[in-house]
């Protein structure tokens, strides 16, 4: 299978944890993958023509497109319900924490491609704040989870690692450590993982 990456991706991050925590990094070549707003990408475009990455491209040639399907693809190949329970509540409540934290993600990027990609002048604050603010309150909804923080691993606490890993990375000076403390110790908790202390993002 081949996945087109780049390590400063949130999304491309999440995909690389669930990887290795499924034991099938191995079976997986990254392609080095650059995407930028307001530039075409012809090339790319043809493999997936909403311009995003992650895609994975898998051995007979079929294109899974979106982190969030692309993780649920992998835990199949893994055997099923290993980071998204099989069944019952818990399977919904972990896919929608997901769904949750992919929407953070999304606002998080656009507030970044808003604030630093964007011409000065043609950008507009008070969309970009509502944007911020959805990440931020997000993060506040899952602080208030303790819970759902101390399961075994899922999908959702693979998400939230690189929700707060962009966090550090685009926004640095955000302040979520000290607004969000038990954020602040699941998130040292995680980085024992040598999968998530790996990919965390290069200096930018
Ligand atoms: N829902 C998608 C979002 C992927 C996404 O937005 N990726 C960014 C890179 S981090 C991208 O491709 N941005 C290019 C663009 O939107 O033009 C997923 O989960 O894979």
């Amino acid at each position: 299978m081949k996945l087109t990456f780049s390590p400063t991706s949130p999304f491309a991050r999440k995909v690389r944890i669930a990887a290795i925590e499924l034991g099938l990094i191995d079976k997986i070549e990254f392609v080095p993958t650059t995407v930028v707003p307001g530039q075409p990408n012809d090339e790319y475009s043809r493999i997936n023509p909403v311009k995003k990455l992650p895609a994975l491209i898998t051995d007979n040639g079929d294109v899974i497109v979106d982190s969030y399907v692309i993780v649920e693809y992998l835990d199949d190949l893994a055997g099923g319900g290993k980071l998204i329970p099989a069944s019952g509540a818990l399977r919904w409540k972990v896919k929608s924490d997901h769904s949750l934290l992919q929407g953070m993600l999304d606002s998080m990027l656009l507030c970044r491609y808003e604030n630093m990609v964007r011409p000065e002048p043609l950008r507009w604050q008070a969309w970009a704040d509502d944007h911020w603010n959805r990440a931020w309150n997000g993060m506040a909804h899952f602080e208030k989870q303790t819970e759902r923080l101390s399961r075994p691993l899922d999908i959702a606490q693979i998400a939230l690692t690189c929700v707060l890993g962009y966090a550090d990375f685009r926004f640095a000076d955000c302040g979520w450590r000290k607004a969000y403390p038990k954020l602040d110790a699941f998130h040292e908790k995680m980085l024992t993982r040598p999968s998530v202390k790996i990919s965390v993002p290069p200096p930018a």
